[in-house]
């Protein structure tokens, strides 16, 4: 008899993600909205240097995140970050504090995805088995991934269900 291990329900929603990539300048007077972002966990900020006076990105102590570029020159000089954790992250230049600063505010993108409780097998045959779970957030769609027992997790045969019902 051939058992059937359903393994793994995950929200689509919880898999589709993006990253996006946003460019500053960094020059001096840059500073307030021009300096300033509102970005997702998981974005990037590239800060480009476009005049030729020494520059430096770096977060102030209270910020969610920490980072220091130190300083350097040369238009086209750049430095990035990828944020990964929600807050609010105030920065400078440390050379040109008074005039060079902003704050990038970083969100949470990803939605709460709260596990299934209570999954369980019932009717198994040979090429047949009923599974039932309890949704504990507000999914209305569910990925289910199964293959022989002994199978890597990721490399499962995959079915969406969003009625209850396959066949
Ligand atoms: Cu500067």
């Amino acid at each position: 008899m051939k058992k059937i291990t359903l393994f793994s329900f995950l929200l689509l929603s919880n898999i589709i993600f993006s990253q996006t990539t946003y460019n500053l300048d960094w020059e001096i007077g840059m500073n307030g909205a021009n300096a300033s972002l509102t970005i997702d966990v998981g974005d990037t900020v590239i800060w480009t240097w476009t005049d030729s006076s020494p520059h430096s990105v770096r977060t102030l102590p209270e910020s969610q995140e920490t980072f220091d570029s130190g300083i350097s020159s040369g238009v086209g000089t750049t430095f990035s970050f990828t944020f990964t954790e929600a807050g609010i992250n105030d920065y400078q230049c440390g050379v040109h504090t008074t005039s060079m600063f902003g704050t990038i505010t970083v969100v949470s993108a990803t939605p709460t995805c709260d596990d299934p409780s209570n999954l369980m097998s019932m009717n198994l045959t040979d090429d047949s088995v009923d599974i039932s779970w309890t949704e504990n957030g507000t999914a209305t769609e569910w990925e289910i991934e199964y293959d022989p027992a002994g199978f890597t997790q990721g490399n499962g045969t995959l079915l969406v269900d969003n009625d209850g019902v396959i066949l």
